[in-house]
């Protein structure tokens, strides 16, 4: 078999590391659990984020009561971009981020452990592979993702 080609055939998921991720200095943290977990990195930026993409990336939520300090709130900071691959990884990421409401994200999670309040939840993570589809080419060109192969990754898949 050649080389894998991740950013074509493995599952990617897009993540982003909110402001106040950024602000807290949890970036090496999270990035950390991904990393560990098994993930490929894929793709990674940080963005000052124009309200014009925000607004975009939270379309589905535009009604919302909560839209415009959403908006405000992702704006208000640099925020890390980044695309993961691996199997499963878009449900396994959700995971691994823990519920919206991080008092009520388990231990263990990324909200659970590092956040207080809804509003300052830390991480976005894509929420079905659709949803990844549309959020990476929104966030990323391809030409800015790097197709590689960890050379430990016959001792993280069968
Ligand atoms: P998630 O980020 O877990 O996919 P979501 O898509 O329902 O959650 O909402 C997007 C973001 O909007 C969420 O990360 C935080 C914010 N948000 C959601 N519900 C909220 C609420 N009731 N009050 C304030 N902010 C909210
Ligand atoms: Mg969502």
């Amino acid at each position: 078999m050649g080389v894998v080609i991740y950013t074509k055939i493995m599952e990617r998921t897009f993540i982003a590391i909110k402001p106040d991720g950024v602000q807290r200095g949890l970036v090496g943290e999270i990035i950390r659990r991904f990393e560990n977990k098994g993930f490929v990195l894929l793709g990674l930026k940080m963005v000052n984020v124009s309200k014009e993409l925000a607004e975009e990336h939270y379309s589905v939520h535009r009604e919302r009561p909560f839209f415009p300090g959403l908006v405000k709130f992702i704006t208000s900071g640099p925020v890390v971009a980044m695309v993961w691959g691996g199997e499963g990884v878009v449900a396994a990421a959700r995971k691994i981020i823990g519920a919206t409401n991080p008092l009520t994200a388990e231990p263990g999670t990324i909200r659970g452990d590092y956040g207080a309040n809804i509003g300052r939840n830390l991480i976005h993570g894509s929420d079905a592979i659709e949803t990844a589809q549309r959020e990476i080419s929104l966030w990323f060109k391809e030409e800015e993702l790097i197709d590689w192969q960890p050379a430990l990754t016959p001792w993280v898949y069968e």
